[in-house]
């Protein structure tokens, strides 16, 4: 099992390479570049500096999260081709230093939305959660602010503020983008960076929308079984895959993981291992990644994994806060580091009880 942890790079995050080194079973890292905006080429020197310094802790580099998509590619813009090419040429940066999975997302001006960064549990931890009548009550143009707010801190992914301070200008490019327009958006770009993917073997990895429907009347496409199998239709190259990300698409109680899982044989290039607890009708809380704290089966998720055979990189994904630690929400150590633990306790008795029939 390639199990991974994601990590924003020296500066970006309070978890450091000497303490993911030292969570067993993890061999490598998920990053990026996390101060180069959307649409700007890669300096080769600098992925060549990162791929240093994670090697450097015995440590390998078993993806990228994420190479973001410029808002011109998503909503369709005349300038949208420079993107594409600038993208392109991030993908060949890539290629030839030997990364070949790349995650990234293609929802409209929000990245991953979340109406409380630190709910408060009976344990004391506390987490991120969701509620539709909360988020109903929230100007988008003021969400930001909200979100920000309760970061510690930290630039949350997809979250970039320079970004977000257009916001206004934002909303207005996707005001007449219907989910077909962001569909064919998606295709014409996935269309273009085919050839580089193929060239080097680079496997991209879209992550579902989160949570899975569209919010502020914003469209979105990736959000079930049915829109994924569609997109691999359209572009039908092994290089069109997926992030299976179980508690971004176990947001919406009717996907049923294990079932996507076995169905998406050979488009999981990247697997988000966590758990949510459903509190009632689009909303929930996230929680540890423990089977028996939330509201999948973890052990029939892994089962899936297991059963088609993947051998992409792992990663247990957003974490409670716990034991006082100050980190990103979401991305501290403690219980990221209880989760891979868990994770390799699940897949060394799944592995071990199947060898053994
Ligand atoms: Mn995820």
């Amino acid at each position: 099992m390639k199990l991974s942890l994601r990590w924003f790079g020296t500066g970006h995050d309070s978890v450091t390479l000497e303490q993911i080194r030292q969570i067993p079973g993890v061999k490598g890292v998920i990053t990026t570049l996390y101060d180069i905006p959307a649409g700007d080429v890669w300096p080769i020197e600098r992925i060549r500096a990162l791929k240093e310094e994670v090697e450097g802790y015995g440590l390998k580099i078993f993806g990228i999260e994420s190479v973001n998509v410029h808002d011109a590619i998503k909503a369709g813009l005349p300038d949208r081709d420079k993107y594409i090419e600038n993208y392109i040429k991030t993908l060949e940066v890539l290629g030839v230093s030997g990364i070949d999975v790349v995650c990234y997302n293609f929802m409209p001006v929000f990245d991953w939305v979340r109406s409380d960064l630190a709910k408060p549990r009976e344990d004391g931890s506390t987490v991120l959660s969701y509620d539709q009548e909360i988020i109903d009550r929230i100007d988008p143009m003021k969400i930001f602010k909200a979100m920000d707010s309760g970061s510690n801190g930290f630039v949350l992914p997809g979250w970039e503020p320079e970004r977000l301070a257009h916001i206004k200008e934002l909303f207005e490019l996707y005001s007449d983008i219907d989910n077909k327009k962001l569909f064919d958006n998606m295709v014409y770009f996935l269309k273009a960076i085919m050839p580089i993917c193929e060239k080097y073997g680079i496997k991209m990895a879209v992550h579902p929308d989160d949570p899975a429907w569209p919010i502020f009347g914003l469209p979105r496409i990736v959000t079930n079984l049915e829109n994924l199998e569609r997109l691999f239709e359209a572009v039908d190259s092994p290089c069109n895959g997926v992030t299976l990300c179980t508690g971004s698409l176990a947001s919406n109680p009717e996907n049923d993981i294990p079932e996507i899982v076995r169905a998406l044989k050979g488009r999981i290039h990247f697997a988000h291992v966590r758990n949510l607890k459903y509190i009632g009708t689009r909303k929930f809380d996230e929680s540890a990644h423990l089977s028996a704290d939330g509201s999948l089966d973890m052990f029939e998720i892994m089962k899936a994994f297991y059963d088609i055979g993947f051998d992409g990189p792992f990663r247990p994904d957003h974490g409670r806060a716990i034991w006082g630690e100050k980190g990103m929400p979401g991305y501290g150590l403690f219980d990221r580091a209880l989760g891979a633990a868990y994770l390799n306790g699940l897949w060394e008795a799944i592995t071990k009880m199947e060898k053994g029939k």
